[in-house]
């Protein structure tokens, strides 16, 4: 069941597509409408009872249960992660409360809202929506996946991307050139390592120009991406928020013509600098700007590029065009605001989108940029490759921005807790339908190790989105720069190997609008061990893991809710044994990696290894498990009629 209960004006973030019955009262929590910090907000409170987990938030910190913090969701730009943050890049205000009660609850506002989540200890969940205007979605349901699955059967289906954008990818910040590029994919392919992608940064565009490709380090874009793509390579290329202030720009001067910036108090388009220099941001809260930034990707796609990334879209600036007028309003700094993030927090009270005619600064509206960003880049993709599914994969979210992209989870550094937060994040984000995401595996900021970067893959070879990336500063951080490169080979194969599985479990839950990784609480909710488990998950129906996440390890310990059957793979084979339900200690070398199959269950598994998905067959399988079928989703990989017929019936 759910319905929904409307405060004030509230506007229309486009998260929910379905129609929900409007409430005839508040459930569950007590209501108070005042001023916080001098902000008038709107303030939800509930009494927690000790047995309750609250499940949600998205990409936040801090575990799978998000009880006993402070979270501000608030998008941001900050490379400093650690569970310190309170805020990262995208806003899933969707949580579910399980225990005494089952019950979610979704505070639909573009504005800034804080979860207190019992983090002093005393029981409260308070919400402070800084608005007045609010959609708020009540849930009720007998298990938290239960409410879960209706929340994600109103926000719409999962854009699927295609097969290869389930390959595995390559990326750095300080890739240059078209024969930097290539001598990467090169080098995979003497390493014996498959690879799909790699990712182009911001060193591709012309002074960082958006829309542009630099003459001389790309004097050829379409012949190089033909020549990869004969490699069975994709070339994805990042895509910035700012429009770069030039005059020659066309993108520039078309923008200034039709009025589709954001606007200073004054009037005048507002200024601020991100890399090309001053730029311009798109007011993407209007249709028709929208509309017109995702026309632009056919500069691109005329190249043969089939993939992007985007990013600063939180928006992120460093620094704001001299003379901008001063902010009109600020909230009286509360304790969070002084902190580094929110010195900068003035900054969106000085500048304005235009939606349906109401004037609107960016605080107010500040969580939905990223989101209507990719629905905009998403659209305009979807128009401009008629024959051909897209890839994008977007910094900043909101809910609803599954139905265009997926999402990368930031620049995370390259430690075992960021490891850990990757796993933690997945059930999250794909509550919020964001099921196509993962995080930069190894790590952005700081220096890997090897085995870090091991059991990174080992993890990265279960999330739809298995992208390397590093930041330029950090040591280089491709798989075949480090001793031993076979073990990378093994692990990265199992990738290839299951994709057959994992491709068809992605297509399934976005067809069916469900979850493809979840929490083991979803799957057994009444086993205290599994709800409380914060570092295993089920991937798909069929499949649980257990990653090793700590340094120095040997092998982890490992609960099974019911007796499964392991699989180990070694680089080569698959050795499977059953082994009974209840806990106990697995050996992982950094060259295996062992996950378990449910009970009565298959996973069909490539035949064969091949060092891209241009050679995939998906039909080449065997079932592993002892169940008897597996109902397999396999097409081309690139068409857009995504749908069941394509679901094949495999029997042992
Ligand atoms: O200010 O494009 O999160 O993945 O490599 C940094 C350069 C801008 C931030 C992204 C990161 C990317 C980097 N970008």
């Amino acid at each position: 069941m759910i319905n929904c209960l409307s405060y004030g004006k509230p506007f229309e973030t486009m998260a929910v597509v379905e129609k929900v019955a409007p409430a005839e009262a508040l459930t569950h929590f007590s209501f108070e409408k005042k001023t916080v910090d001098g902000v008038p907000s709107l303030v939800f409170t509930y009494e927690l009872s000790p047995e309750d987990i609250v499940y949600g938030l998205g990409e936040t910190m801090h575990g799978i249960n998000k009880r006993g913090y402070r979270y501000i969701i608030f998008n941001t730009d900050d490379p400093h992660h650690s569970d310190n943050m309170p805020s990262l890049y995208g806003a899933h205000n969707f949580i579910v409360v399980d225990g005494r009660e089952h019950f979610g609850v979704f505070f639909d506002t573009p504005a800034r809202v804080v979860f207190d989540i019992d983090s002093k200890g005393d029981g409260l969940l308070t919400v402070y929506c800084e608005t007045e205007d609010l959609k708020l979605y009540q849930l009720e349901g007998d298990t938290s996946y239960a409410i879960t699955k209706e929340f994600l059967g109103v926000i719409g289906q999962s854009y699927v991307p295609p097969l290869w954008a389930f390959g595995y990818g390559q990326s750095r910040w300080g890739y240059k050139s078209a024969s930097d590029i290539s001598t990467v994919a090169a080098k995979y392919e003497k390493a014996g390592i498959p690879l799909d992608f790699i990712c182009a940064d911001i060193d591709y565009m012309d002074r960082f120009i958006d829309f542009t490709v630099h003459p001389k380090r790309f004097p050829d874009m379409k012949g190089f991406c033909r020549f990869m793509g004969s490699r069975g390579v994709h070339l994805v290329p990042i895509i910035d928020a700012g429009i770069k202030i030039e005059p020659g720009n066309p993108v520039y001067e078309e923008g200034v013509k039709n009025d589709y910036f954001c606007k200073r108090s004054d009037g005048k388009n507002f200024g601020a600098a991100v890399w090309p220099g001053l730029t311009h941001f798109p007011d993407f809260c209007k249709p028709e700007a929208r509309r017109w930034f995702g026309r632009q990707f056919k500069t691109l796609t005329d190249q043969g590029i089939e993939g992007f990334w985007i990013d600063m879209n939180e928006p992120a600036t460093f620094w704001l065009e001299p003379g901008t007028p001063a902010a009109e309003w600020t909230p009286v700094p509360d304790e969070e605001r002084l902190t580094p993030e929110s010195k900068r927090a003035d900054e969106y009270h000085r500048f304005y989108h235009d939606y349906d005619g109401r004037r609107m600064v960016n605080y107010d509206v500040h969580n939905v940029f990223g989101h209507f960003m990719a629905m905009g880049s998403g659209e305009g993709l979807n128009e401009v490759l008629p024959d051909h599914r897209y890839l994008l994969f977007s910094r900043s979210s909101y809910v609803g921005t599954h139905r265009y992209a997926g999402i990368w989870t930031g620049d995370n550094h390259s430690d075992w807790l960021m490891l850990k937060r990757n796993l933690t994040q997945m059930p999250g984000l794909n509550m919020v339908g964001l099921l196509y995401s993962g995080a930069d595996t190894g790590g952005f900021g700081g220096n890997v190790s090897r085995e870090l970067l091991l059991r990174w893959n080992a993890l990265s070879d279960f999330t739809p989105l298995f992208r390397n990336h590093s930041y330029k500063c950090a040591i280089r951080q491709e798989c075949y720069r480090f001793n031993g490169v076979s073990d990378f080979r093994d692990v990265i194969s199992l990738r290839y190997r299951l994709l057959p599985y994992l491709y068809s479990e992605f297509v399934k839950a976005a067809l069916a609008q469900d979850m493809y990784m979840k929490p083991l609480g979803f799957a057994w909710p009444e086993d205290e061990t599994a709800r409380r488990c914060e570092d295993q998950l089920l991937v798909g129906e069929n499949i649980m893991i257990a990653p090793v996440l700590e340094k120095g390890a040997e092998g982890r310990e490992v609960y099974l809710p019911v007796a499964m059957t392991e699989v180990r793979f070694d680089g080569r084979d698959f050795a499977t044994r059953k082994v009974p339900a209840g806990t106990y200690t697995v050996n992982v070398p950094l060259n295996e990696v062992v996950f378990w199959i449910l009970p009565d269950r298959c996973v069909p598994v490539a035949n064969k290894l091949c060092m891209s998905t241009k050679d995939m067959d998906l039909a080449d399988v065997s079932l592993l498990g002892d169940g008897s079928s597996y109902d397999q989703y396999r097409d081309d990989g690139y068409t857009k009629d995504v749908s069941e017929k394509n679901i094949v019936h495999l029997t042992k």
